[in-house]
């Protein structure tokens, strides 16, 4: 997603143009200019800066989807795995939806409870649902009856959140969907929606969109983002998108807006490709492999169980371990992390989700400094965790945060020339060893991890950290580790995380996708290479090294989540050097899950 001040800078550039006396300008460009197209609202990089400066310090946020399928919570005709796109999956006739507004009465809803839930998990701001696709209005909306007014519950939850949110300096913001499956005039009218007249009418449409923004940008006092999806479908363009920007940033000039608004998204890794409009992208249900580099702002937004939308016998809860380290992942790649819950209509956050807020909570209460206001990690990749960093100018704070705890008792920061200043435990302080060597530098530690989840070590060094990218390599004893994080993917294969560095490679479903590794060999010799798969069928690979080829046959284990130990073959590595394994489907290949190779010299 290209930084909007470039955009801005071009658009500047463009005024200046249409200013400058007509000789000047060349015959092309008045044709383009005759009918000018709609920039982003000009702003210089300090401007820029000075807006999204909170949301780069805050790094963690709570997402709340609420509405009217917390009713049904799921479940349907027999069927229970329906969420918040309960409206379109089922195809009810939106009459018979309608009706569901007669059963929310959320009267155990608090929103002094909600806020401070949120914020004693460290999260800095909220995005709530003000309408979702179904249309429905989570406030008292004068343009429509299709709100909460409709339901028995006679209060303003956006007005409360709003005030609880002021009262604890929570940033509230709002999730508002562009794509409506209740509106008449939305473009692409649902077959199933028998309340709807006439001719859909997108200019009408927008009308009405804007219309309920300027309520929400009006009567809730500073909102800190608006957040929109449902922009993929054909009625939305990219010239609506970029004036909705435009119109949101004149409503409240300093209000961050997604990039959602517009048409650049690029499926759910979330970043903008070609023409994209917003402030910064928005990865969902995955964190990105590597950061996007300076200037380049996103937030992944993730579920704790598999919905967003409340659904009673979801319970596949992740783990606060894994929800823990997708947050400190998030901070290390220099975003932040949007996390989910879907309230019931009784107004009640669910307790497995309420548990894992207060885990977090008290790992953030020790971890906070490692958190805020932090930047992304000047290394490429750690055995042992995630780095996210702080300078004051003079010196860089480097936040070691430990997942897997150094037997020996030393932590390796791996190709790090700057010399130590100091080094210390987050928790009690206690000071640590740090020495250079050739490796980079390396701390003393205690024997046992002092967090389970995560340990963070604070390393002090002078100026900024001058990493040399250690790359991957055998070790000493010829074993090595090739992860799915550390491949080159080609295709559409993804890399599914899992907790216990059980990472895998998913969404393998075309036989010319194939992934890679480069490593350095530094032990020649023969090496039996291993794995974990899981898949439905039978399988095939064939393992790559130079000219080396050997077909691995995979038996099926039954289910995409059952892994089983596969021994792919044995390979030689000839020569120390740059060496490049890949993996390529061959023969009988069918879709498969696949963990972290081993190798380990052959007997
Ligand atoms: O509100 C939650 C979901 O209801 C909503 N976004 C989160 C935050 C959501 N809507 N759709 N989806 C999630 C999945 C939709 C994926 C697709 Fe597409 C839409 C596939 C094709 C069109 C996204 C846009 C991926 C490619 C284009």
């Amino acid at each position: 997603m290209k930084p909007n001040f470039i955009t801005a800078t071009r658009s500047a550039l463009l005024a200046g143009a249409l200013l400058a006396p007509a000789t000047l300008l060349a015959p092309v460009a008045l044709a383009q200019d005759a009918k000018p197209e709609v920039k982003p609202l000009p702003e210089t990089p300090e401007q820029r800066d000075a807006r999204m400066n909170w949301f780069r310090e805050a790094r963690f946020g709570m997402f709340i989807h609420w509405g009217l399928y917390a009713v049904p919570a799921g479940e349907y005709n027999g069927k229970t795995n329906y969420g918040e796109w309960f409206l379109e999956e089922t195809k009810m006739p939106v009459s018979q939806y309608e009706k569901y507004a007669d059963q929310f009465n959320p009267t155990k809803f608090s929103a002094e409870e909600w806020v401070k839930l949120a914020k004693d998990a460290g999260m800095k701001y909220i995005v709530i649902t003000s309408k979702h696709h179904d249309g429905f209005a989570i406030y008292p909306s004068k343009l429509t009856d299709w709100d909460i007014e409709r339901t028995p519950f006679k209060r303003d939850p956006l007005k409360e959140l709003a005030d609880a949110c002021k009262k604890e300096g929570i940033k509230l913001c709002f999730y508002h969907s562009i794509m409506d499956w209740h509106h008449p005039d939305w473009g692409t009218r649902r077959a199933w929606n028998d309340v709807a007249q006439g001719t859909p009418n997108m200019d009408r449409y927008v009308d009405f969109m804007k219309g309920q923004l300027k309520e929400l940008l009006t009567n809730y006092g500073p909102i800190g983002i608006v957040w929109f999806d449902g922009e993929w479908e054909s009625p939305w363009t990219h010239a609506r998108g970029v004036d909705l920007y435009n119109y949101v940033r004149t409503l409240q000039p300093q209000t961050i807006v997604n990039n959602r608004v517009g048409k650049g998204r690029s499926g759910m890794q979330g970043m903008d490709k070609g023409q994209g409009v917003g402030d910064y992208g928005t990865p969902e249900q995955e964190i990105p492999p590597t950061g996007f580099g300076l200037g380049v702002d996103w937030e992944s937004c993730m579920t704790m169980n598999n919905h967003w939308g409340y659904n009673k016998n979801d319970q596949n809860w992740k783990s606060s371990q894994m929800l823990i380290r997708n947050l400190i992942d998030c901070a290390s790649k220099g975003g932040n992390y949007l996390l989910n819950v879907g309230p019931t209509a009784e107004g009640l956050i669910p307790g497995p989700s309420i548990e894992r807020l207060k885990d977090i909570g008290a790992w953030m209460k020790a971890n906070r400094d490692a958190i805020y206001d932090t930047t992304a990690s000047p290394f490429k990749k750690l055995s042992w965790g995630r780095v996210t960093k702080k300078s004051d100018g003079k010196n860089t704070t480097l936040f070691l945060h430990v997942w897997n705890w150094p037997q020996d008792g030393k932590l390796v920061v791996p190709g790090l020339k700057n010399t130590p200043r100091f080094a210390y435990q987050l928790d009690g302080k206690a000071k640590l060893n740090a020495v250079q060597d050739a490796k980079g530098i390396t701390i003393d530690v205690p024997q046992k991890a002092p967090d389970a989840i995560s340990s963070t070590i604070v390393l002090v060094v002078p100026g900024t950290p001058i990493v040399e990218d250690q790359g991957l390599a055998q070790n000493a004893d010829g074993t090595l580790q090739l992860t799915p994080a550390d491949a080159t993917a080609h295709g559409e294969v993804k890399v599914e995380q899992k907790a216990g560095g059980k990472d895998n490679f998913g969404f393998w479903l075309n036989a010319n996708d194939y992934v890679e590794w480069t490593f350095k060999a530094v032990r020649p010799g023969k090496y039996e290479v291993t794995t974990e798969t899981a898949g439905e069928s039978t399988s095939a690979l064939d393992l790559i090294l130079g000219n080396q080829k050997v077909r691995a046959a995979i038996p099926a284990s039954g289910d995409y989540a059952k892994f089983q130990k596969v021994t792919l073959g044995t390979i030689e590595i000839a020569a120390p050097g740059s060496v490049t394994l890949q993996l390529k489907p061959t023969g009988d290949w069918k879709p498969i899950n696949l963990r972290t190779l081993e190798f380990k010299p052959a007997p």
